[in-house]
This record gives C-alpha cells, sequence and structure tokens, in this order.
C-alpha cells in the first residue's frame, strides 16, 4: 500500500511538472509571437526538441570561482594562456587595433577577455544553446527565471538573425561565441563590426571583440584609469575597511601601502581574496574593475582578467 502511494506521488508530481513546463512554453510561444512576430511553431518546434543534459544541473553548483585563487590562478594565468594571448594579438592586431581605437578601450583587455572566456576562440564549444538554455529554464529552479529570460532572448536572436537556433553551440550556462555572451547580451550590447548585418560572436573575431569593447564601455569603463593596486595592510585594520569606499589619500593615512603609484583623491574599495586556505591578499579596486565584474560577477575572474592583460601588454 505505502508503495502504491509512493508510486501515485511520483507520477503525480511528475504529471504536474509536466503540465506547469507546458503552461510555460505556451506562455513563452504565444509572448514572442505577440511582442517579436516569431511565429508560434518555430518556438514550439525548439521547446519540444530540446536534450534534457544532467551534467548541466551539476556543473552549475562546482563554478570555478569557488576554487582559492592560488589554483583559479592556474586556470588562467598559465605560461600558455599568456603566450597564446601575445599570439592571438601579433595574429590579429591590425582587427584589435581598430575596435579598441574606436571605442577608446584598451586592446589588452579585448584579449584578455577572449582568452579567459574561450582560449582565444579555441574552445570548442560542445553543446548545443538550446539544449543548455532549456535544460536551465525548465529544471534548475534555482535559477529558472534567469534562464528563462535567456531563452527567450536567444529565440529571438536566432529568429531576427535567421540563424538555425539548433545549430548554434554555447557552454553549459548557455553563453555564446568567442566572449561568451549570454542571449539578452548579445541583444543589448551585440556588436555588427564587420558589416554583414549579423552580430555573429561565434565566427567573426571583429564582432566578437567590438562586442566585448561596446559591453564594457557601456558599462562605464574609463579610459586610462587604474583597475586594482595590490595593497598591505596590518590584519587588524581589515574589518574596518573591507568592502567599504575609501579615497587613497585616507587609506594612506590609515598606515596602508599602495604597492604601485596612484592618485591620491582616487575613490577604491578594499577587496579581499582567497589566496589559499586562511590566506589572503588584499586589493584596492576602482570603477573600471567593477565594471569588469559586471562581465562576470567573481572578484577572482576580475582580478584574472585584469592581470592576464597586463601581462599580454608586456608584449606590444
Ligand atoms: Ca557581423
Amino acid at each position: 500500500m505505502m508503495r502504491n502511494k509512493a508510486i501515485f506521488f511520483f507520477f503525480f508530481s511528475l504529471y504536474i511538472t509536466i503540465q506547469a513546463h507546458s503552461d510555460i512554453k505556451t506562455d513563452l510561444s504565444h509572448n514572442l509571437e505577440k511582442k517579436h512576430n516569431i511565429p508560434n511553431a518555430f518556438t514550439i518546434n525548439i521547446l519540444n526538441n530540446y536534450k534534457y543534459k544532467d551534467f548541466i544541473i551539476k556543473t552549475m553548483d562546482k563554478p570555478a570561482e569557488a576554487l582559492p585563487w592560488n589554483k583559479y590562478k592556474k586556470i588562467f594565468l598559465n605560461k600558455n594562456k599568456i603566450n597564446d594571448g601575445i599570439t592571438f594579438f601579433k595574429n590579429n592586431r591590425y582587427d584589435v587595433m581598430e575596435v579598441a581605437n574606436k571605442f577608446n578601450f584598451p586592446p589588452e583587455i579585448l584579449v584578455s577577455i577572449l582568452g579567459v572566456e574561450s582560449n582565444y576562440g579555441k574552445y570548442n564549444f560542445s553543446i548545443r544553446a538550446v539544449d543548455a538554455l532549456c535544460t536551465l529554464a525548465f529544471h534548475y529552479e534555482r535559477r529558472a527565471k534567469f534562464f528563462l529570460n535567456e531563452l527567450e532572448h536567444f529565440i529571438v536572436y536566432s529568429f531576427n538573425n535567421k540563424i538555425n537556433p539548433n545549430t548554434i553551440m554555447s557552454s553549459y550556462a548557455g553563453a555564446i561565441g568567442l566572449p561568451q555572451f549570454m542571449p539578452s547580451s548579445i541583444i543589448k550590447y551585440g556588436y555588427d563590426y564587420d558589416g554583414d548585418s549579423v552580430v555573429d560572436l561565434i565566427n567573426s573575431k571583429k564582432d566578437a571583440l567590438a562586442s566585448i569593447a561596446n559591453y564594457l564601455t557601456k558599462k562605464g569603463w574609463q579610459n586610462n584609469m587604474p583597475v586594482a593596486v595590490s595593497i598591505k595592510l596590518s590584519e587588524k585594520n581589515v574589518d574596518n575597511i573591507l568592502n567599504k569606499t575609501f579615497t587613497v589619500d585616507t587609506l594612506k593615512s590609515k598606515n596602508i601601502t599602495f604597492t604601485t603609484p596612484i592618485s591620491a583623491n582616487l575613490s577604491c574599495k578594499i577587496v579581499q581574496i582567497d589566496r589559499d586556505e586562511n590566506e589572503y591578499d588584499y586589493w584596492a579596486t576602482f570603477n573600471n574593475y567593477s565594471v569588469l565584474k559586471s562581465y562576470n560577477p567573481s572578484n577572482k575572474y576580475a582580478l584574472a582578467v585584469y592581470l592576464l592583460a597586463k601581462e599580454i601588454r608586456k608584449s606590444f
């Protein structure tokens, strides 16, 4: 009897889930038809033919950013990554500089972001974006709303650019192309730089570079301004200054040492990076560091992009 009950509840909850998904799918296809003139059949065809990928759910809960800095930096700041960035810049110097000049944006940050996001375009993304986005929108409850919104933008992007949605590959989290943009960012910040009327972040390096510059410029990048400076402080100071904003001058008056010279009146926020278990580094971070965090909210991500860019810049 207990077993029958359990079986009943299993199938009942399965029925409820399928019913809920079916309602979401109907709403989504109706919305897309009403707001963007996308035929119902186009959307339904995507929603009924995706493949659920269990490993995506498991990978979502184990991000690289959870690693301590000593391990994290080995992925993004190793010799190969630096040398490949230098080679990428040499081979694409004209395009990188053209985009950097147009947006008044540092070329080394463009190259560095491509390095961290897609190993300069060499990563082979082997998951269909439809599978990643539908798996997360329908089976990852914690962030279902976020991914349903991204799925909606993905459908709009593929329909408007006449790209077969089943041919677009992505990361396990649905990020697309060399700069790993989520679909909503492609629509909002994607830039067709090579002029073929399609924002193509998978095949066009020019579109990819310009889209990164456009994104970070719109998020408030200030050219020729600092990103982050390593600082030294006594441990008893930490709690009073961590994650708060001060001018450089004020911090100096608190006996905090900046390892490189920096303008006295600039505002900065002190960030703690876990180098290893119970070992920390401290950085004074400026406006441009927060702008990098709009690309990925991890402190380690922003720091890795900045330090990789600095290494690549040495070869210019
Ligand atoms: Ca294009």
